[in-house]
């Protein structure tokens, strides 16, 4: 069985990092051992929420890990509870991304989504130092998965709301510029110009990949978490990069309606629990 570390906070309520990367991973097939970054009450969406930071617990849990000999198949990254689990994360990666798996003699593939904000902003938790910390992580990974104001956070651009498909490829090649022209690039959550549809785009060896859905008014929290986890299980499950965007886009939309159809309040996070079933195929 394939194994996969997840490194990202656990939010108690609100649906999203290892609350939604853990049971989608696992009805995917894969063993998720989970290394927690922080611990809050709720997303940062929620007014009021506790947050405790676990950045002195990665580097004992990973000795650990390493000790007993796991390996890992992939390794993802999302929410960081501190800047200074940049650098932590960075050792990670070299402890266990560098050394290849005994079962199939591969290097363990490292998706980093550079969770830092939503609609052209940077989440309460974060300094305006961050983005640019955070493209020294995104160098190291063979794929990143940002949403649109991500990006631009990272190119250091300023956000706009929509953008056409020049603007977004133009994006992905600074992006490849500042990370490594080798890296696969998913960028999610753009709008077109009449705003009927959200894009997707994929990138690999000169390649962008569009996978389009009609657009679902409203703000999902944890959408980002649940697209990236299902993207990893399915590239992980032996599927390519257009047809795991794709998976992941039909999962993430479907989800968004059965939340719509709940009358759930958004900020409470994407019924995604009636989907999960369809992940078992791919086994
Ligand atoms: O879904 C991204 C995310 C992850 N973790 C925490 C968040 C958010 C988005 O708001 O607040 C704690």
């Amino acid at each position: 069985m394939k194994r996969v570390a997840a490194i990202h906070d656990i939010s108690g309520f609100g649906r999203c990092s290892l609350t939604v990367a853990l049971p989608i991973l696992s009805v995917a097939g894969l063993n998720c051992c989970v290394l927690p970054t922080a611990f809050l009450s709720t997303h940062t969406g929620i007014d009021g929420f506790t947050y405790t930071d676990f950045t002195n617990e990665m580097i004992p849990t990973a000795l650990h890990w390493q000790n007993i000999g796991l390996e890992f198949d992939a390794i993802y990254s999302g929410f960081l509870g501190s800047i200074k689990q940049i650098d932590i994360l960075k050792d990670i990666f070299i402890m266990f991304g560098n050394k290849t798996n005994q079962i199939n003699g591969k290097k363990p593939l490292i998706l980093v989504d550079p969770v830092m904000g939503d609609n052209g902003k940077l989440y309460k938790t974060f300094t305006p130092q961050f983005p640019q910390k955070m493209l020294f992580l995104c160098k190291q990974a063979d794929i990143i998965t940002p949403n649109i104001t991500e990006a631009t956070l990272l190119i250091g651009e300023e956000y706009k709301e929509i953008y056409t498909n020049t603007e977004l490829e133009t994006i992905i090649k600074k992006l490849l510029d500042l990370i490594g022209a080798d890296k696969q690039i998913v960028l999610t959550g753009v709008h077109n110009k009449s705003k009927s549809e959200i894009i997707t785009i994929a990138y690999e060896k000169n390649t962008f990949f569009y996978a389009k859905r009609p657009i679902i008014e409203g703000q999902f929290s944890g959408a980002g978490d649940i697209f990236a986890s299902v993207l990893l299980s399915m590239l992980l499950t032996g599927n390519n990069l257009e047809k795991s965007a794709n998976i992941a886009m039909d999962f993430t939309t479907t989800s968004i309606s059965q939340t719509l159809k709940n009358k759930q309040n958004p900020r409470f996070g994407i019924c995604f629990e009636y989907e999960l079933h369809t992940l078992m195929k791919y086994h």
